[in-house]
């Protein structure tokens, strides 16, 4: 089970509140080895660039079937409330070492390929839920802005402050989505709309909502690993 990476506030009460909800025994029954393979193979690469990552087969994450959704199960986590957004405003940021820096509107960013992903979102807070969340492939973007072979990681810039930092592996792994659709609606402004981060791979925390920029940086700068990661949650937040 030490593929499950919790944070050292995380106490065995609610460990085992965790691994009782059917979802998670699903996974641990069914995946541990898989799983345990994985996350050593997304540890592994960190120093890989983005051409190298592009062309590496990633390991898929087995999805959840449809019938397994529970679309009341309990989905919510903010540390400050939901800011407010203007769609007509809204510009996404993707910047840093890349070829060509773009902002885009949500418009633009409807024109990349879309796809949907049925998954478990655990927070490390003791609750865990199945959601289907529609999108486009964080890979897409990159794609289209093309990383330099300096950059080794991506940080996120979220409307309400929240910041958060991946490995280059975890957000370009063909899983991993900025979503704007939630069960098969438009995303609820309160679960992160416009765009919020969406992978099978990472804890909830790492699944920033209200995403307004995305930097690819050779390296992570002071005090910038992330805001729960800062207050001493595992920096890798993989599943
Ligand atoms: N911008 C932002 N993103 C965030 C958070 C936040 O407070 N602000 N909380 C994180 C945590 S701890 C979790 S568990 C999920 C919760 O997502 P949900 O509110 O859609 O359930 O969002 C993550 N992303
Ligand atoms: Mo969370």
């Amino acid at each position: 089970m030490n593929y499950l990476k919790l944070p050292a506030h995380f106490n065995r009460r609610q460990l085992i509140q965790l691994l009782g909800m059917s979802g998670m025994g699903y996974l641990l029954n069914s995946c541990s080895n898989e799983f345990t393979a994985k996350v050593g193979d997304l540890t592994e690469p960190l120093n890989r660039s983005f051409g190298e990552l592009l062309v590496k087969p990633q390991q898929l994450i087995p999805e959840f079937p449809k019938s397994s959704i529970d679309p009341k199960a309990l989905l919510l986590n903010s540390y400050n409330g939901t800011p407010e957004i203007d769609r007509n405003e809204y510009r996404l940021t993707i910047d840093g070492e890349v070829k060509f820096p773009m902002e885009l509107n949500l418009k633009a960013l409807k024109q990349l390929p879309q796809t949907s992903i049925i998954m478990q979102h655990v927070c490390v807070e003791g609750w865990a839920a199945i959601v289907q969340w529609g999108g486009f492939r964080l890979r897409d973007l990159a794609r289209m802005v093309q990383p330099k072979d300096s950059a080794k990681y991506v940080l996120f810039q979220s409307a309400d402050k929240y910041t958060e930092s991946w490995d280059l592996a975890s957000a370009l792994h063909p899983q991993t989505l900025l979503a704007d659709r939630l069960n098969g609606q438009s995303l609820p402004a309160r679960n992160g709309a416009p765009l919020r981060l969406a992978t099978p791979i990472k804890l909830g925390y790492k699944l920033s909502k209200w995403v307004t920029k995305v930097t690819f940086v050779s390296q992570i700068p002071q005090g910038g690993k992330g805001y729960w990661e800062e207050q001493g949650y595992e920096w890798f937040g993989g599943i």
